[in-house]
């Protein structure tokens, strides 16, 4: 298939990757209004790019024709929240969603199951409806949701794939499982002063909000 033809298909993609982003900025900045604690710290999103889409095709022996249907996150949401247990309140906004919204088909725990590399996320499929100008076409779409020190570790990391692609040196990978186990326990330290934290914020929040109204 050539580039062109990608770049058609991807279309509905980076309209359902921009309304979803919409859709979860939207859940903080209402419970924000309201001065109530948001789950969702930041939300971004991205097209997986043709040749990464190309790559995977190939890693999984996908066919051209089934790429739609195999792969799964050519449209990608992440939701970056403060506190692990955030992370659930995340995952049940998302399960309670009308289905005629987005439609949950399964879900992946690296919370519980962290990967060999040391990842940690939780990823939900979607099945999400895009309205386009030939109808509406349904696409499948990832929900990464983790913690600000689980994104951190996952960016760092991605990044040294570009570099070394699946041959990154032993000295390294041992210091990234480390450096996961380290986050990991900042997570653990965090939650442990989460109420302490959430009631700062919302003092600051209170006080910010005064001093602009004034
Ligand atoms: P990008 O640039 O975000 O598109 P696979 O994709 O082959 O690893 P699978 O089962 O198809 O595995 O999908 P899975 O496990 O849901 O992983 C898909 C995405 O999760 C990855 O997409 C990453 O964004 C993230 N991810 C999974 N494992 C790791 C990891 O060990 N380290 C980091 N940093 N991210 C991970 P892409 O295509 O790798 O990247």
């Amino acid at each position: 298939m050539q580039i062109r033809q990608w770049n058609k298909i991807l279309i509905p993609y980076e309209q359902a990757v921009e309304e979803l982003k919409v859709k979860f900025k939207g859940i903080r900045t209402e419970l924000r209004e309201i001065n109530e604690y948001s789950p969702i710290e930041f939300v971004t999103g991205r097209v997986k790019t043709v040749s990464s889409i190309l790559e995977k095709a190939k890693k999984y022996n996908v066919p051209d024709d089934q790429i739609e249907e195999k792969i799964e996150d050519i449209a990608g949401i992440r939701i970056m929240c403060q506190f692990v247990d955030d992370i659930y309140s995340v995952i049940e906004l998302i399960r309670q969603r009308d289905e005629k919204d987005l439609k949950v088909l399964y879900e992946k725990d690296y919370l519980h199951n962290e990967k060999e590399s040391g990842y940690r996320s939780y990823h939900v499929i979607i099945e999400y409806p895009v309205q386009t100008a030939y109808g509406q076409k349904k696409i499948l779409a990832e929900i990464q949701i983790r913690t600000l020190a689980m994104n951190f570790w996952a960016t760092i990391e991605h990044s040294l794939h570009y570099k070394y692609k699946e041959n990154i040196p032993e000295r390294i990978r041992e210091r990234l499982k480390k450096a996961a186990e380290a986050a990991h326990r900042l997570d653990e330290e965090m939650w442990e002063i989460r109420d302490e934290v959430i009631n700062a914020q919302k003092l600051f929040e209170v006080k910010s909000n005064t001093v602009s109204s004034i």
